[in-house]
């Protein structure tokens, strides 16, 4: 059942691979037809080309817009080969069948990308290609269509057996209408974007495949990673250096890690576990950092994922590829330090290139049943300036770092959220929980456990500060935070009982600031 072609109509942006194609085709005694600059590449290539125009009788008009607009492509695109009918009116017409459309889209994002202005990018709206592209992929039970130079070796080989298979044909069609409705929510975007909408009437996005994953959260559940092609530095555009293939679960929580170490301008480590962090630090190098954030969970950290906010040396290498880990991921690695983790086959490096701004505007998205939510990512942050005194005692200057520190890892732990930090390091972390007071009692457990491993007498929390991701609704949270031993605490304020949760603070002689700024995460 394989189908020969004898007309192949080809009209490429993208001319990669276009000559190898041409020649597969010609060479199998295809009728080659093409748009200008297609045509003028295979043509000097030494191909005999037919001139779209010269093949409908029709020139190319309005500065190229209208092309292949017309009946004689459309008709020798979309007839079909099994209806009498068809025949007879293709022929009554003068229209000659297409078995082949190779097309590829005016390079829009590029166009975006290169930051030209608004006419330039309309200009390089595809009208006719899509419109080629997805009347081929409707009739292909007879014509095949192909959109990407990584299909035409299956095409040249499928020419060698024969033709095309029914079966290649779909899946060529698949690919097609995925290119046009991804070209399409592409320019949706750029609209959106370029009228301030940021949640317009439909909310297109659209990703490429980058790879089917092996399983997803689960090894029952099946998974795939998309990258919408936001140049943000990041998981979605890093290289992988070394290690295994990344997991569902990798993937995630790797960036759940950047996207926290982003928020420190010195240098700083943040490990996470689950999408949480079990132990951030900033110091004046990454290797202090490093041995600051293990301090604050070391049982957690096994098999954690490690992030790190400057490029990485051989010194901080060396410690953290002392304890099993999942993921190093860096803005870069020197040489020395990547000679380090060679040596851990399995352990995965990745390499951004930069470290994103954590203030940076862009919209987040939550699968729910039926449809999803979208936000804009919290990119919210609280300065010295925004803070309120609300006790009698007034945060140190020391108490003032730290609190504003531990605020900012607050940002990336899950709700409710309880951390305890003390000298630029977490000392405690509380995530999850369904009360406050629990996760205010579990950090200050999980860092008496901590202060036992580093053979400390009393527990890292004493002397701390606490930051919590929202107000603390009754006096008892905070009651458990003072208990565990902080001697500050940051919080966004705003409950009704503020005043005594105040009362509670002043009661036992510790500093609060509010911040008038919550930061759930769920
Ligand atoms: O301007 S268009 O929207 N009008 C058309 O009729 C048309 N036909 C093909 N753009 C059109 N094309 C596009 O031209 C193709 O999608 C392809 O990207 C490009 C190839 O042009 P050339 O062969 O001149 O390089």
């Amino acid at each position: 059942d394989r189908q020969p072609i004898r007309r192949a109509l080809l009209s490429v942006s993208d001319k990669s691979g276009l000559i190898e194609l041409g020649r597969a085709l010609a060479a199998h005694g295809a009728q080659l037809i093409s748009t200008g600059g297609t045509a003028r590449a295979l043509r000097e290539a030494g191909l005999a080309v037919t001139d779209v125009s010269e093949h409908t009788g029709f020139p190319e008009i309005l500065d190229g817009r209208v092309k292949t607009l017309v009946p004689q492509i459309h008709g020798g695109i979309l007839g079909r080969r099994d209806l009498a009918d068809h025949a007879v009116q293709m022929e009554e017409h003068g229209i000659a069948p297409i078995d082949l459309v190779c097309v590829n889209l005016y390079p829009f994002a590029a166009t975006v990308a290169s930051g030209a202005g608004w006419d330039d990018c309309i200009e390089n709206i595809d009208i006719g290609g899509p419109a080629m592209i997805r009347a081929a992929a409707k009739n292909h039970d007879h014509v095949a269509i192909l959109t990407a130079p990584d299909q035409y070796a299956a095409l040249t080989a499928a020419l060698a057996e024969g033709g095309t298979t029914a079966d290649q044909r779909r899946h060529w069609a698949a690919a097609a209408y995925a290119h046009t409705a991804a070209y399409d929510s592409m320019i949706a975007g750029w609209f959106a974007r370029q009228l301030g909408e940021t949640f317009p009437p439909v909310l297109t996005i659209s990703g490429a495949r980058r790879e089917v994953l092996r399983y997803g959260e689960n090894p029952h559940q099946e998974a795939a990673f998309y990258v919408t092609g936001e140049a943000r530095p990041g998981v979605a555009t890093a290289r992988q250096m070394q290690g295994k293939a990344l997991s569902y679960n990798n993937l995630n929580d790797t960036d759940a890690a950047f996207e926290a170490v982003a928020e420190f301008e010195r240098p700083a480590v943040v490990i996470v576990k689950h999408a949480n962090p079990c132990g951030a630090a900033v110091a004046d190098s990454l290797e202090a950092a490093w041995t600051a954030a293990l301090r604050c969970d070391p049982v957690s950290a096994f098999g954690g994922i490690v992030a790190v906010n400057r490029p990485l040396d051989a010194a901080t290498a060396a410690l953290i590829s002392e304890i099993f880990t999942e993921v190093i991921v860096a803005p870069e690695a020197d040489d020395a330090a990547r000679e380090v983790l060679a040596r851990k086959k399995n352990l995965r490096l990745l390499l951004t290139g930069g470290v994103p701004d954590a203030t940076a505007s862009g919209l987040t998205f939550k699968s729910l049943a039926g449809g999803f939510l979208s936000q804009t990512r919290d990119g919210g942050r609280v300065g010295e300036a925004d803070l309120k005194v609300v006790t009698q005692r007034r945060p140190t200057e020391a108490e003032l770092r730290d609190l504003l520190f531990a605020f900012r890892v607050a940002k990336h732990v899950k709700s409710n959220a309880v951390i305890y930090a003390k000298d630029g390091a977490t000392v405690g972390i509380g995530a999850g929980q369904m009360s406050r007071v629990d996760s205010a009692r579990i950090a200050a457990r999980k860092s008496e456990d901590a202060a036992g491993i580093a053979g400390e007498s009393q527990a890292l929390t004493v002397g701390s500060v606490a930051a919590s991701d929202a107000f603390f609704p009754f006096a008892d949270g905070l009651e458990s935070v003072i208990a565990a031993g902080a001697v500050a605490v940051i919080q966004p304020g705003g409950s009704i009982r503020d005043q005594e949760v105040i009362d509670a603070a002043d009661r036992a002689g510790i500093a609060m600031v509010f911040t008038g700024m919550r930061h759930f995460r769920h």
